[in-house]
């Protein structure tokens, strides 16, 4: 069982990080349950970035490893070079993935390793206590002077123009609909990015606008990536009375990293991790000539 850890949860009361624990949770344990024994809990490393989100991974009782801020996905990738047979979940803030760490979000997309990053969006740094992200609109007043002076940056649509095979936004609050997306997320063979718009409720509780505005994608016909691109700039994170699409974007399968590096490829075949493998040279040999 893919349960909770004994940790205290230090998060704020009523903050939506509890919700998206709770929609991971169920994500994991249904994906396990529905495999009938080919994937268990012991499969899955979660990964996490630094911040209120980064919590999550102390509260499952499954193996979890910190990345830097800015850096989870790095670590994820390590992870995964290590035994690409494990499933990689990566928990990410928007400081996290798109201030700080935006390369590494770049590169995961453009190597398409099969792993998943999910980003907890409350357009601030909200451990540091909140001042505004790359998400977050332009005239926000949170710990600034002047308020934000640059128009907001809009990673779905940049996530679908670099060609990432799996992109969608879900709402934390919407428990139902971010465990279905997360487990299709999880699903996609390839790199898939899911975006959680997910309020802080201490430092900016933005629940009331996203609630009113926000709609789901029609998803029964799949979109084209000129349609989705259109899609995803419907809203392009302005906090004006505009309509928000979530849902999935875009799903398309394309080779991935792991099945075109040859070493890499062999392990997934033999179902093994690197250091199963059997070394062809000994330590001894070396010692042996040098002495
Ligand atoms: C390399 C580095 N830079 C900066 C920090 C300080 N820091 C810790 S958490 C954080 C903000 C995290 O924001 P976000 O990733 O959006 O996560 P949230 O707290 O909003 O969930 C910052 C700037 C750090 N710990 N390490
Ligand atoms: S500061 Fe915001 S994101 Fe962090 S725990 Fe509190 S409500 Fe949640
Ligand atoms: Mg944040």
């Amino acid at each position: 069982m893919t349960t909770y850890t004994v940790h205290d949860k230090t998060w704020c009361l009523g903050c939506t990080n509890f919700s998206l624990l709770e929609s991971a949770r169920q994500s994991f344990q249904e994906l396990i349950d529905e495999s009938k024994g080919a994937l268990k809990k012991e499969d899955f490393v979660l990964c996490a970035g630094i911040g209120c989100h980064g919590k999550i991974h102390d509260y499952y009782e499954m193996s979890s490893i910190y990345g830097l801020h800015g850096r989870d996905l790095a670590t994820a990738f390590g992870v995964k070079v290590g035994n690409p047979n494990l499933k990689v979940v990566s928990f990410s803030g928007d400081g996290n993935a798109f201030d700080e760490g935006m390369e590494h979000f770049v590169h995961a997309i453009r190597y398409n390793m099969d792993m998943t990053l999910i980003v907890h969006d409350n357009n601030l740094l909200s451990l540091t206590t909140g001042q505004p992200t790359a998400t977050a609109w332009k005239g926000l007043r949170n710990r600034t002077a002047y308020g934000v002076s640059s128009d907001p940056f809009n990673p779905v649509s940049m996530a679908i123009s670099l060609g990432c095979g799996f992109v969608a936004r879900t709402y934390a609050v919407d428990v139902q609909d971010t465990k279905r997306i997360i487990k299709e997320a999880i699903k996609h063979k390839g790199f898939s990015y899911v975006e959680v718009v997910q309020p802080c409720v201490f430092f900016l509780d933005t629940r009331e606008y996203f609630t009113k505005n926000l709609y789901k994608i029609d998803e029964t016909t799949k979109m084209d990536k000129t349609i989705a691109l259109q899609k995803a700039t419907e809203w392009n994170y302005e906090h004006e009375d505009k309509k928000i699409p979530y849902g999935i974007f875009y799903q398309r399968e394309k080779g991935t990293f792991e099945e075109a590096e040859p070493q890499l490829k062999s392990l997934l075949d033999k179902k093994i991790a690197w250091w199963n493998l059997k070394r062809s040279f000994s330590y001894d040999r070396f010692v042996k000539q040098e002495n």
